[in-house]
């Protein structure tokens, strides 16, 4: 049985993923589902993603840069027990002048996505690598059912420990992770893990976060694309994961420290 807050991470450390069952309320998945269900790229925007498309994006149905469209989408993942487990596998114990209770990870992507077909077999760490340092989390809140007919995830359990890169075809250690609205999902991304096709056509969508070490790249910049209005409207848990305490500098004169802390949190200049 997974009670406690270490059950969650040391599930998360020994076999690579764990899941919180009813993470979320049910007005929240259902507003999140609405907009998932509402958003229309132009198509013009449309042109231009797909000209410029990730191989992996284009299995499935996706809303990219979720935080500029609805910029509260963190919080969903930063607070409660997703936020604890996502401090327990991310945060520096070296980087001392942001006191411990709160996240010095980042973010780097939360996109809305949604299955079509197979996805392959993938890692989003980027680099393979053993033991039990972990350096990229994603967390999963699924809007609708995600079942094996509409293109639910596959995992194989503990090869987050391996040290390679996914291999492709059918693996029979594989799991099919199936969900209901209101769970999310959290794995280390170094797990080897795919979609199945959506040979049921019914939408799958799912909110997927992507969170990682303080120096590590982010997916967008944030801290120079967040406005001053919506830096006014974050709270300070927001601001670090947003990296405001860690981007990277002009030069010298806007800062030398690359591990601020609270009492720096600032827009570039
Ligand atoms: O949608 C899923 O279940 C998995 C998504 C995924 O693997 C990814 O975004 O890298």
């Amino acid at each position: 049985m997974i009670n406690t807050l270490n059950d969650y991470v040391n599930a998360v450390r020994e076999n690579g993923y764990v899941v919180i069952k009813d993470a979320i309320a049910q007005e929240l998945v259902a507003d999140l589902l609405d907009f998932a269900n509402s958003f229309e790229y132009s198509e013009q925007e449309r042109e231009v993603l797909t000209a410029n498309q990730q191989r992996l994006n284009g299995y499935g149905a996706t809303i990219y840069n979720i935080p500029a469209k609805k910029p509260e989408v963190v919080r969903h993942f930063i607070r409660g027990l997703c936020g604890d487990i996502l401090r327990a596998l991310l945060n520096d114990k070296y980087y001392r002048s942001i006191p411990e209770d709160l996240p010095n990870y980042i973010l780097r992507s939360v996109l809305l996505r949604s299955s079509v077909g197979a996805m392959p077999y993938h890692i989003d760490s980027f680099i393979p690598y053993p033991g039990d340092y972990t350096s990229v989390v994603q967390t999963v809140l699924f809007l609708e059912e995600s079942k094996r007919d509409n293109g639910c995830t596959l995992l194989i359990p503990r090869s987050h420990l391996s040290g390679a890169y996914a291999p492709q075809g059918d693996n029979p250690m594989a799991i099919a992770l199936e969900a209901e609205p209101g769970d999310i999902a959290i794995w280390d991304s170094r797990i080897w893990h795919a979609t199945l096709e959506n040979t049921a056509h019914r939408s799958r969508w799912a909110l997927v976060g992507t969170f990682v070490r303080w120096y590590i790249k982010q997916g967008f910049d944030y801290p120079r694309a967040i406005s001053e209005e919506m830096f006014n409207g974050l709270d300070i848990d927001e601001k670090i994961v947003y990296g405001f305490c860690s981007y990277t500098p002009t030069d010298e004169f806007e800062r030398t420290e690359l591990k601020s802390g609270i009492d720096h949190i600032t827009r570039p200049r």
